[in-house]
C-alpha cells in the first residue's frame, strides 16, 4: 500500500454561543486543517490539526498548513502502515511543527485500522470499555455565571468540570471557585485552569484561600521554573497542560516529580503514536491525565476518544472534545457525541469516522 494523493481542507467551526474564553484568549471561529491520506489500494485515512487560535499556544492554523505543504511531498510513495518511516520521513523533510505532523500521524492510524480492520483503540492496546468519560470547560466567566454553568452542565452528566481562571484579578478567581464549588454534587471533579495567566504570588494567595477546596490547579504559570518553585507551596495537585510539549516534556516532569498529572493534547505532542508514549510514560509514573487536543471537529475527537479508552480508567481525567460549542458533525452518524458525562468508542475500523469530505469544498493544498 503506498499513498498516493494528499488533500488538506480547510473547515470553519464557529462558536456555538459566540466567544470561548481563556485567560489570554478568546475565540469565536476556528478554523481546523482535515488531512485526507489516499493510497493506491483505495483505503483512506483522515487527520485534523485544530489550534485554538493564534495565542493559546505557539502553534497557528497558517503555521499548520505552511508545514504541510513543506511535509506532503515526501510522503508520496510510502506505506502509510510504517507509522515508524512515516515519521522518519517527516522529520527529513521538516524539523519541529509537531503540531502538522499529528494530522498525517493520525491519518496514518486510520488506515492502519482500517487496512488490518480494527479500531485504532485496539491497535494501541484494547479499550477499557465502551465510553470514556469528558469533562466540560467552562469559560472564564464571572462568579455568578460560571456557578450557574457548573450546575446546567452536572445536570446534564458531566462529572468533571474545568473552570478557566486568570487573566484578571485573582480575587474574582477565588470568588468563582468558592461559587462553583457551593454547587459541585458529590462525585463532580474540578479543575482550576489558569492558561499560564497566574504570577506565582496569585497562584499561591488563590491555593492558600481556597484550600478548603478540592482541585487540582492545572497550569497557573508559563514557565517551568515558577511551576517548580510553586510546587510545594500548594495545597492543590498541580497540572501540567501547556508546557507539556513532547515527550521529553512530560518524561521530565514525570520523573523529577514535578506535577502530579497531566491534561495533554494529542496534535501538540505530534499525534497519536507520541501519545501512545506519552500514557505508558504516565503510567509507569502513576500520573492521572487528560487526552485532549486543543479544539477540532470529529476526526481529532474521534482520536482522542480512541487513545482515552486505553488508559487505565482508575487515572483518566477524561477526553475532553469540542462537541459542546461546535454546531455540525463531519459525520453525522458516527461523529463523537457527549451524553451523560461520557462518549461512546466509535465502532467503525480505523477511527470509526467518515467524513462527508463533499462539505469540506474544493482542497487548500494537494499532493501527488
Ligand atoms: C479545555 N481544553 C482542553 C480545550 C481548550 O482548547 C483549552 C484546553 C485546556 O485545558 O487548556
Ligand atoms: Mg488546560
Amino acid at each position: 500500500m503506498r499513498i498516493s494523493t494528499i488533500n488538506i481542507y480547510n473547515v470553519d467551526l464557529p462558536v456555538v454561543g459566540g466567544t470561548y474564553r481563556m485567560s489570554l484568549s478568546a475565540v469565536s471561529l476556528l478554523k481546523s486543517t482535515v488531512v485526507e491520506v489516499i493510497t493506491d489500494s483505495a483505503t483512506v485515512g483522515y487527520g485534523e490539526t485544530c489550534p485554538v487560535g493564534p495565542t493559546y499556544a505557539p502553534e497557528h492554523v497558517l503555521g499548520a498548513r505552511a508545514a504541510l505543504a513543506e511535509i506532503g511531498p515526501h510522503l508520496i510513495g510510502l506505506d502509510p502502515r510504517n507509522l515508524g518511516l512515516l515519521h522518519d520521513a517527516m522529520d527529513r523533510a521538516l524539523n519541529g511543527s509537531r503540531y502538522a505532523k499529528a494530522a498525517v500521524d493520525i491519518a496514518a492510524w486510520d488506515i492502519c485500522g482500517k487496512s488490518y480492520g480494527r479500531r485504532v483503540c485496539d491497535l494501541l492496546g484494547g479499550a477499557t470499555g465502551e465510553t470514556v468519560p469528558t469533562y466540560y470547560s467552562i469559560s472564564v466567566k464571572e462568579p455568578e455565571e460560571a456557578a450557574r454553568e457548573a450546575k446546567e452542565r452536572q445536570a446534564e452528566g458531566f462529572k468533571r468540570l474545568q473552570l478557566k481562571i486568570g487573566g484578571r484579578d485573582v480575587e474574582e478567581d477565588i470568588e468563582t471557585i468558592r461559587r462553583v464549588a457551593e454547587v459541585r454534587e458529590p462525585g463532580t471533579k474540578l479543575a482550576a485552569d489558569a492558561n499560564r495567566a497566574l504570577t506565582s504570588r496569585d497562584a499561591i494567595a488563590l491555593s492558600e484561600q481556597c484550600r478548603d477546596i478540592p482541585f487540582v490547579l492545572e497550569q497557573p504559570c508559563g514557565s517551568l521554573a515558577e511551576l517548580a518553585g510553586l510546587r510545594h507551596r500548594l495545597h492543590h495537585p498541580l497540572y501540567l497542560d501547556e508546557l507539556g510539549t513532547d515527550v521529553n516534556a512530560v518524561m521530565h516532569a514525570v520523573s523529577s516529580g514535578l506535577v502530579d498529572g497531566f491534561g495533554h493534547k494529542l496534535t501538540r505532542v505530534g499525534g497519536i503514536s507520541a501519545m501512545r508514549t506519552i500514557r505508558d510514560i504516565c503510567a509507569a509514573g502513576s500520573m492521572p491525565h487528560t487526552c485532549d487536543d486543543s479544539w477540532g471537529g470529529d476526526i481529532i475527537a474521534a482520536a482522542c476518544v480512541h487513545v482515552g479508552a486505553t488508559v487505565a480508567p482508575s487515572r483518566f481525567d477524561g477526553a475532553w472534545i469540542a462537541a459542546p460549542y461546535i454546531q455540525e458533525h463531519y459525520d453525522e452518524e458516527n461523529g463523537p457525541r457527549i451524553e451523560n458525562g461520557r462518549i461512546k468508542v466509535p465502532t467503525g475500523d480505523g477511527l470509526g469516522v467518515v467524513p462527508d469530505v463533499a462539505r469540506f469544498g474544493a482542497p487548500i493544498l494537494s499532493f501527488s
